[in-house]
Protein backbone atom coordinates (compact mmCIF):
# COMPACT_ATOMS: atom_id res chain seq x y z
CA UNK A 1 0.00 0.00 0.00
CA UNK A 2 1.42 3.75 -0.93
CA UNK A 3 1.10 5.55 2.53
CA UNK A 4 -0.17 8.62 3.52
CA UNK A 5 2.41 11.77 3.29
CA UNK A 6 1.97 14.10 5.58
CA UNK A 7 4.89 17.05 7.17
CA UNK A 8 4.62 19.80 9.78
CA UNK A 9 5.90 21.14 13.06
CA UNK A 10 5.32 18.57 16.43
CA UNK A 11 6.01 20.39 19.65
CA UNK A 12 6.74 19.72 23.27
CA UNK A 13 3.23 19.93 25.02
CA UNK A 14 3.70 20.73 28.67
CA UNK A 15 -0.38 20.35 30.27
CA UNK A 16 -1.30 21.50 33.74
CA UNK A 17 -1.67 18.84 36.28
CA UNK A 18 -5.32 20.11 36.93
CA UNK A 19 -7.62 22.95 36.30
CA UNK A 20 -6.32 26.41 36.32
CA UNK A 21 -3.49 28.86 35.40
CA UNK A 22 -0.05 27.67 34.75
CA UNK A 23 0.87 30.92 36.73
CA UNK A 24 -0.48 29.17 40.06
CA UNK A 25 -0.33 25.09 38.93
CA UNK A 26 2.50 23.39 39.72
CA UNK A 27 2.36 19.86 38.78
CA UNK A 28 2.25 18.92 34.76
CA UNK A 29 2.48 16.22 32.28
CA UNK A 30 5.18 16.57 29.43
CA UNK A 31 3.93 15.23 26.27
CA UNK A 32 4.41 16.09 22.05
CA UNK A 33 1.29 17.75 19.77
CA UNK A 34 1.10 18.76 16.57
CA UNK A 35 -1.78 18.47 14.15
CA UNK A 36 -0.26 16.57 11.35
CA UNK A 37 1.59 14.19 13.80
CA UNK A 38 -1.71 13.54 15.55
CA UNK A 39 -3.35 12.66 12.21
CA UNK A 40 -0.52 10.59 11.45
CA UNK A 41 -0.25 8.21 14.49
CA UNK A 42 -4.35 8.09 14.31
CA UNK A 43 -4.26 6.60 10.79
CA UNK A 44 -1.35 4.15 12.10
CA UNK A 45 -3.62 3.08 14.32
CA UNK A 46 -6.13 2.45 12.05
CA UNK A 47 -3.96 0.48 9.88
CA UNK A 48 -3.24 3.18 7.30
CA UNK A 49 0.42 3.44 6.68
CA UNK A 50 1.52 6.72 6.79
CA UNK A 51 4.86 9.28 6.49
CA UNK A 52 5.47 12.59 8.60
CA UNK A 53 8.04 14.53 7.80
CA UNK A 54 9.12 17.45 9.83
CA UNK A 55 12.20 19.03 11.73
CA UNK A 56 13.07 18.84 15.59
CA UNK A 57 15.83 20.31 17.35
CA UNK A 58 18.90 18.50 18.62
CA UNK A 59 16.99 18.20 22.17
CA UNK A 60 15.53 16.39 24.46
CA UNK A 61 12.18 17.46 22.99
CA UNK A 62 12.84 16.34 19.46
CA UNK A 63 13.73 13.01 20.43
CA UNK A 64 11.09 12.08 22.21
CA UNK A 65 8.90 13.45 19.55
CA UNK A 66 10.90 11.54 17.11
CA UNK A 67 10.44 8.34 19.50
CA UNK A 68 6.87 8.75 20.27
CA UNK A 69 5.40 9.65 16.58
CA UNK A 70 7.46 6.39 15.37
CA UNK A 71 6.68 4.11 18.53
CA UNK A 72 2.92 4.54 16.78
CA UNK A 73 4.44 3.20 13.53
CA UNK A 74 4.52 5.92 11.46
CA UNK A 75 7.23 6.37 8.91
CA UNK A 76 9.28 9.47 10.71
CA UNK A 77 11.46 11.61 8.45
CA UNK A 78 13.40 13.95 10.71
CA UNK A 79 15.78 16.48 10.00
CA UNK A 80 17.77 17.69 13.51
CA UNK A 81 18.14 20.94 12.92
CA UNK A 82 20.93 21.94 14.85
CA UNK A 83 20.83 25.25 14.59
CA UNK A 84 16.89 26.09 16.54
CA UNK A 85 15.32 24.54 19.11
CA UNK A 86 12.08 22.27 19.54
CA UNK A 87 8.90 24.17 19.85
CA UNK A 88 7.21 24.17 22.88
CA UNK A 89 3.35 24.91 23.48
CA UNK A 90 1.46 24.81 26.80
CA UNK A 91 -1.67 23.78 27.94
CA UNK A 92 -4.05 25.23 30.84
CA UNK A 93 -6.99 23.20 31.48
CA UNK A 94 -9.89 25.26 31.59
CA UNK A 95 -12.63 23.21 32.97
CA UNK A 96 -15.51 20.86 31.43
CA UNK A 97 -13.08 19.95 28.61
CA UNK A 98 -11.76 22.91 27.51
CA UNK A 99 -8.02 24.35 27.44
CA UNK A 100 -6.39 27.58 26.97
CA UNK A 101 -2.89 27.01 24.43
CA UNK A 102 0.30 29.02 24.45
CA UNK A 103 2.77 28.63 21.78
CA UNK A 104 6.89 29.20 22.43
CA UNK A 105 7.75 28.28 18.44
CA UNK A 106 8.67 31.72 17.03
CA UNK A 107 11.53 30.49 14.92
CA UNK A 108 11.76 26.70 16.00
CA UNK A 109 13.02 23.72 14.33
CA UNK A 110 10.06 22.97 13.08
CA UNK A 111 9.25 26.03 11.50
CA UNK A 112 12.10 25.74 9.97
CA UNK A 113 10.93 23.06 7.56
CA UNK A 114 12.39 23.51 4.20
CA UNK A 115 11.27 22.47 0.70
CA UNK A 116 14.17 20.21 0.12
CA UNK A 117 13.37 18.10 3.52
CA UNK A 118 10.95 16.59 1.54
CA UNK A 119 12.49 13.65 -0.97
CA UNK A 120 11.93 12.80 -4.63
CA UNK A 121 9.48 10.45 -4.43
CA UNK A 122 7.88 10.74 -1.38
CA UNK A 123 4.85 12.71 -2.92
CA UNK A 124 4.79 11.27 -6.11
CA UNK A 125 4.53 7.83 -4.84
CA UNK A 126 1.80 8.68 -2.03
CA UNK A 127 -1.56 7.57 -1.69
CA UNK A 128 -2.66 11.31 -0.53
CA UNK A 129 -0.80 13.88 0.98
CA UNK A 130 -2.32 15.70 3.76
CA UNK A 131 -1.43 19.51 4.62
CA UNK A 132 -2.72 21.86 7.73
CA UNK A 133 -3.41 25.70 7.32
CA UNK A 134 -1.05 25.60 10.47
CA UNK A 135 2.36 25.31 8.15
CA UNK A 136 2.04 27.85 5.84
CA UNK A 137 1.79 30.28 8.64
CA UNK A 138 4.64 29.04 11.09
CA UNK A 139 7.60 30.78 8.42
CA UNK A 140 8.22 31.74 4.91
CA UNK A 141 10.27 28.02 4.01
CA UNK A 142 7.64 26.56 5.58
CA UNK A 143 4.91 28.42 2.98
CA UNK A 144 7.26 27.58 0.09
CA UNK A 145 7.47 24.00 1.72
CA UNK A 146 3.70 23.68 0.73
CA UNK A 147 3.49 25.67 -2.02
CA UNK A 148 6.46 22.80 -3.63
CA UNK A 149 4.64 19.82 -1.94
CA UNK A 150 1.17 21.30 -3.73
CA UNK A 151 2.83 21.64 -6.54
CA UNK A 152 4.02 18.11 -6.96
CA UNK A 153 1.34 16.42 -5.51
CA UNK A 154 -0.37 18.22 -8.41
CA UNK A 155 2.11 17.38 -11.29
CA UNK A 156 1.72 14.12 -9.85
CA UNK A 157 -1.99 13.71 -9.70
CA UNK A 158 -1.83 12.75 -6.33
CA UNK A 159 -4.95 13.65 -3.88
CA UNK A 160 -4.57 16.38 -1.64
CA UNK A 161 -5.86 16.45 1.23
CA UNK A 162 -6.10 19.80 3.59
CA UNK A 163 -7.31 21.13 6.69
CA UNK A 164 -8.09 24.67 7.29
CA UNK A 165 -7.01 24.58 11.17
CA UNK A 166 -6.65 28.48 11.27
CA UNK A 167 -4.41 29.45 14.35
CA UNK A 168 -5.08 32.69 15.30
CA UNK A 169 -1.95 33.51 17.16
CA UNK A 170 -0.09 32.33 14.40
CA UNK A 171 -1.44 35.23 11.90
CA UNK A 172 -3.94 38.59 11.80
CA UNK A 173 -6.70 37.44 10.14
CA UNK A 174 -6.31 39.39 6.75
CA UNK A 175 -3.35 37.19 6.01
CA UNK A 176 -4.32 34.02 6.99
CA UNK A 177 -7.70 34.54 4.68
CA UNK A 178 -4.83 35.00 1.76
CA UNK A 179 -2.12 31.96 2.90
CA UNK A 180 -5.09 29.36 3.72
CA UNK A 181 -7.34 30.71 1.36
CA UNK A 182 -4.35 29.83 -1.45
CA UNK A 183 -3.85 26.42 0.00
CA UNK A 184 -7.09 25.06 0.47
CA UNK A 185 -8.03 25.96 -2.65
CA UNK A 186 -5.84 23.55 -4.71
CA UNK A 187 -7.42 21.07 -2.00
CA UNK A 188 -9.17 18.05 -3.54
CA UNK A 189 -10.58 16.94 0.20
CA UNK A 190 -10.64 20.08 2.10
CA UNK A 191 -11.40 20.15 6.13
CA UNK A 192 -12.77 22.85 8.60
CA UNK A 193 -15.31 24.31 10.97
CA UNK A 194 -17.86 26.77 9.33
CA UNK A 195 -15.93 29.44 10.62
CA UNK A 196 -12.76 28.65 9.15
CA UNK A 197 -15.02 27.65 5.69
CA UNK A 198 -16.15 31.05 5.75
CA UNK A 199 -12.78 32.37 6.17
CA UNK A 200 -10.85 30.92 3.07
CA UNK A 201 -13.83 31.22 0.94
CA UNK A 202 -13.49 33.43 -1.90
CA UNK A 203 -14.19 37.21 -1.00
CA UNK A 204 -15.11 35.49 2.06
CA UNK A 205 -14.62 37.34 5.78
CA UNK A 206 -14.33 35.56 8.91
CA UNK A 207 -17.75 35.38 10.55
CA UNK A 208 -17.91 35.93 14.43
CA UNK A 209 -19.29 32.91 15.02
CA UNK A 210 -19.87 29.15 13.81
CA UNK A 211 -23.36 29.28 14.50
CA UNK A 212 -23.74 32.54 12.27
CA UNK A 213 -21.60 30.76 9.75
CA UNK A 214 -23.47 27.55 10.13
CA UNK A 215 -26.83 28.98 9.25
CA UNK A 216 -26.16 28.40 5.33
CA UNK A 217 -23.60 25.67 4.83
CA UNK A 218 -25.16 25.14 1.41
CA UNK A 219 -24.33 28.64 0.30
CA UNK A 220 -20.76 28.41 1.58
CA UNK A 221 -19.58 25.22 0.44
CA UNK A 222 -21.06 25.96 -3.20
CA UNK A 223 -19.12 29.19 -3.13
CA UNK A 224 -15.89 27.03 -2.49
CA UNK A 225 -16.46 24.44 -4.77
CA UNK A 226 -18.24 26.43 -7.51
CA UNK A 227 -17.40 24.06 -10.21
CA UNK A 228 -18.29 20.88 -7.62
CA UNK A 229 -14.51 18.98 -8.26
CA UNK A 230 -14.13 18.72 -4.99
CA UNK A 231 -15.00 17.44 -1.53
CA UNK A 232 -15.47 19.81 1.47
CA UNK A 233 -16.00 18.24 5.05
CA UNK A 234 -17.40 20.45 7.44
CA UNK A 235 -16.53 19.69 11.05
CA UNK A 236 -19.01 21.04 13.45
CA UNK A 237 -17.84 19.12 16.74
CA UNK A 238 -20.54 17.54 19.02
CA UNK A 239 -23.30 18.53 16.21
CA UNK A 240 -21.27 16.14 13.53
CA UNK A 241 -20.33 16.87 10.22
CA UNK A 242 -21.95 17.44 6.92
CA UNK A 243 -20.18 16.71 3.45
CA UNK A 244 -20.40 18.57 0.13
CA UNK A 245 -19.38 16.22 -3.00
CA UNK A 246 -20.99 16.00 -6.30
CA UNK A 247 -22.93 18.68 -5.68
CA UNK A 248 -25.13 16.59 -2.88
CA UNK A 249 -24.96 17.31 0.95
CA UNK A 250 -24.74 14.48 3.47
CA UNK A 251 -25.19 15.21 7.24
CA UNK A 252 -24.41 12.55 9.88
CA UNK A 253 -24.73 13.21 13.59
CA UNK A 254 -21.60 13.51 16.44
CA UNK A 255 -22.21 11.32 19.55
CA UNK A 256 -22.87 12.21 23.00
CA UNK A 257 -19.92 11.39 24.97
CA UNK A 258 -18.36 12.68 28.73
CA UNK A 259 -15.73 15.07 27.55
CA UNK A 260 -12.95 15.32 28.69
CA UNK A 261 -10.29 16.97 26.46
CA UNK A 262 -11.22 18.51 23.09
CA UNK A 263 -7.94 19.13 21.89
CA UNK A 264 -6.93 16.68 19.06
CA UNK A 265 -10.93 15.66 18.06
CA UNK A 266 -10.84 17.30 15.07
CA UNK A 267 -7.73 15.36 14.16
CA UNK A 268 -9.11 12.30 14.91
CA UNK A 269 -11.97 13.48 12.84
CA UNK A 270 -9.53 14.06 10.18
CA UNK A 271 -8.09 10.84 10.09
CA UNK A 272 -10.98 8.33 10.58
CA UNK A 273 -12.60 10.19 7.38
CA UNK A 274 -9.13 9.94 5.40
CA UNK A 275 -8.85 6.37 6.45
CA UNK A 276 -11.86 5.37 4.40
CA UNK A 277 -11.37 8.32 1.92
CA UNK A 278 -7.93 5.88 0.61
CA UNK A 279 -9.97 2.75 0.22
CA UNK A 280 -12.16 4.30 -1.44
CA UNK A 281 -15.30 4.10 1.18
CA UNK A 282 -18.75 6.06 0.36
CA UNK A 283 -18.87 9.48 1.97
CA UNK A 284 -21.54 8.14 4.62
CA UNK A 285 -19.47 5.39 5.68
CA UNK A 286 -15.97 7.79 6.29
CA UNK A 287 -17.95 10.09 7.85
CA UNK A 288 -19.94 7.56 10.49
CA UNK A 289 -16.12 6.78 11.13
CA UNK A 290 -14.91 10.29 11.29
CA UNK A 291 -17.13 11.32 14.17
CA UNK A 292 -16.44 8.04 16.03
CA UNK A 293 -13.07 8.92 15.96
CA UNK A 294 -13.41 12.24 16.98
CA UNK A 295 -16.08 11.88 20.11
CA UNK A 296 -13.31 8.79 21.37
CA UNK A 297 -10.80 11.43 20.96
CA UNK A 298 -12.79 13.79 23.70
CA UNK A 299 -13.25 10.94 26.22
CA UNK A 300 -8.97 11.36 27.67
CA UNK A 301 -7.00 13.30 27.59
CA UNK A 302 -4.12 14.48 25.14
CA UNK A 303 -3.94 15.59 21.61
CA UNK A 304 -3.59 11.88 20.19
CA UNK A 305 -3.06 9.47 22.89
CA UNK A 306 -6.72 8.18 22.79
CA UNK A 307 -6.46 7.38 19.22
CA UNK A 308 -8.75 4.47 18.45
CA UNK A 309 -8.16 1.63 17.02
CA UNK A 310 -11.00 -0.50 14.73
CA UNK A 311 -11.78 -2.94 16.77
CA UNK A 312 -11.68 0.32 20.12
CA UNK A 313 -14.42 1.99 17.47
CA UNK A 314 -16.62 -1.20 17.45
CA UNK A 315 -16.44 -0.99 21.19
CA UNK A 316 -17.63 2.42 21.72
CA UNK A 317 -20.50 2.11 18.77
CA UNK A 318 -21.56 -0.71 20.28
CA UNK A 319 -21.78 0.51 23.94
CA UNK A 320 -21.40 4.52 24.66
CA UNK A 321 -21.65 5.85 21.65
CA UNK A 322 -25.27 6.87 21.28
CA UNK A 323 -26.23 9.71 18.21
CA UNK A 324 -26.80 12.86 19.40
CA UNK A 325 -30.44 13.50 18.81
O1 LIG B 1 -5.12 19.97 16.64
C1 LIG B 1 -4.44 19.90 17.86
C2 LIG B 1 -3.25 20.75 17.65
O2 LIG B 1 -3.65 22.08 17.73
C3 LIG B 1 -2.15 20.55 18.60
O3 LIG B 1 -1.81 19.21 18.81
C4 LIG B 1 -0.93 21.37 18.31
O4 LIG B 1 -0.44 21.48 16.01
C5 LIG B 1 -0.77 22.04 16.99
C6 LIG B 1 -1.02 23.48 16.88
O5 LIG B 1 -0.32 24.12 16.10
O6 LIG B 1 -1.89 24.01 17.54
Amino acid sequence: DSPVLTLGETMGLITGGRIGSLAHVSDAHVGIGGSETNVAVSLSRLGVPVTWIGRVGDDSLGRRIVREVRGEGVDVRAQVDVDAATGLMLKELTGQGTARVYYYRAGSAGSRLAAADVPAGLVENAALVHLTGITPLLSDSARETCRSVVGRARAAGVRLSVDVNYRSTLAPAHVAAEVLGELAGQADLMFGSPDELAHVAPGGTAPTDDRAAAADIGALVRALDPGGTREIVVKRGADGATVYRDGVLVDAPGHRVDVVDTVGAGDAFVAGYLSGDVHGWSVEKKLARANACGAVMCTMPGDWEAAPTPAELDAFLASGGDPVQ
